[in-house]
């Protein structure tokens, strides 16, 4: 009965209340999934052009801890505030590095492929990631938790371009923008700005391979910058602008855009005003159930694997917990290989509960020690979601 409750006061508070949707949201593996693009395969189509497509949960399951943890290109979420040119010639593409530096440059992908190439293995997550979720609702894309995925990125630093045109002294930020161009005249062109220290680190790279390939031209090609750690707004696709800025930017997609309140777990009131705000940064631990949906009826077992996949934000995830009461007790499940701290981490555990309602939680913590709140934080951005999330389950 508890659990009927939990479930319809999941689903109330869910966008999708009357349109039963994929695991994430409400009942399981009802959301259609279709395949919208080219390279692209049963996705949740959340707008067509420019397009919105979530990864179903279910994408990212595997039953064995040592399966691949690389969400597969064609499963990959997209996200694009304006069109983009579908007509790329990677040959003419040219990358200018300009502003306050030295050297003003104009690169081509042969000059990048010369500067020593770097890897990682780094999780790609819209800060907006669970947005659908919060409750009140919040406006912008209506996403489950399926606004992410893994990827094994490829390309040379960020760093050495900088390096190569000399940026001056007093030099603060650089701000990167792409090639996509927004459809009417006054909006502002999407550009993402990082502090120059942040830039000249070790892991922030221009990336033209995804998964060993090319990277797609949804996925920003010729090349896109990759933050790790950070969340992908700053991840900038078919990138052809680095300004080197001895100024803060105050431009709309960092003065005005994906901006936060700067209270512990951005976290305000519903209804508040006036509080301060930074840009949003990095990411948070979380973790998501990849084999049950909310509202699964499952055949009673003696044993229940409940398995998913989970992240530590910015660095490595140390522990995941499963609770089947709601969080009133929590077992720790047993991790997959760490493939990085910016990569997903497999975790499965194996319950043994009685039949009937069942509430799932899952509880990431990281190697910094913090772990996912069990109350959801709320801003009018819909950013920063990283609560546990509750997943009401029958066994019948
Ligand atoms: N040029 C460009 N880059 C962009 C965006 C954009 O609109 N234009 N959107 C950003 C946001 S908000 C997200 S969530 C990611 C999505 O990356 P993906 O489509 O490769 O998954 O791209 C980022 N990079
Ligand atoms: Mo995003």
């Amino acid at each position: 009965m508890i659990s009927r409750r939990h479930l319809l006061s999941v689903l109330a508070a869910s966008p999708a209340a009357a349109a039963p949707v994929d695991l994430g949201l409400g009942i399981a593996s009802t959301r259609p999934l279709a395949d919208p693009f080219e390279g692209k395969r049963a996705m949740i189509v959340q707008r067509s052009l420019p397009p919105l497509l979530e990864t179903p949960l279910a994408a990212f399951d595997a039953d064995s801890l040592a399966a691949s943890t690389l969400t597969p290109t064609e499963r990959f979420f997209v996200r694009w505030h304006y069109p983009f040119p579908t007509d790329i010639d990677p040959s003419a593409h040219r990358i200018s590095v300009s502003g306050h530096v030295a050297k003003p440059l104009s690169l081509s992908l042969e000059d990048l492929a010369r500067l020593p190439q770097t890897e990682v293995i780094a999780i790609n997550q819209c800060a907006g990631n669970g947005r659908g979720l919060f409750a009140p609702r919040v406006p912008g894309a209506q996403w489950a938790n399926g606004a992410m995925g893994n990827a094994r990125w490829r390309g040379p630093r960020l760093r050495d371009v900088l390096a190569l045109a000399n940026p001056n002294t007093g030099a603060l930020a650089v701000r990167a923008s792409g090639l996509d161009a927004p459809p009417f005249e006054g909006a502002p062109a999407f550009a993402k700005s990082l502090a120059l220290d942040h830039a000249m680190d070790d892991e922030v790279m221009l990336a033209t391979h995804m998964n060993d390939v090319a990277l797609p031209l949804i996925h920003g090609a010729p090349i896109r910058l990759v933050v790790p750690g950070w969340y992908s707004t700053y991840w900038v696709k078919m990138l052809d602008k680095l300004e080197i800025l001895a100024t803060p930017d105050d431009g709309y997609w960092m003065a005005k855009a994906y901006r936060a309140p700067a209270t512990p777990h951005a976290s305000v009131i519903p209804g508040a005003s006036g509080f301060a705000t930074r840009p949003v940064t990095a990411m948070v631990p979380r973790s998501v159930i990849t084999n049950l949906a909310p509202g699964a009826r499952q055949p009673w077992t003696q044993r229940l694997p409940v398995r998913g996949v989970a992240m530590g934000g910015d660095t490595h995830v140390a522990a995941v917990h499963i609770s089947a009461d709601d969080g009133r007790s929590w077992q720790p499940a047993t991790l997959g290989p760490d493939h990085g701290r910016h990569s997903f981490r497999r975790f499965e555990a194996a319950l043994e509960l009685p039949r009937g309602a069942h509430v799932l939680r899952t509880r990431a913590t990281n190697s910094r020690g913090e772990s996912q709140a069990m109350e959801a934080n709320w801003n009018p951005g819909g950013f920063y979601r990283g609560v546990s999330e509750a997943v009401p389950m029958e066994l019948v």
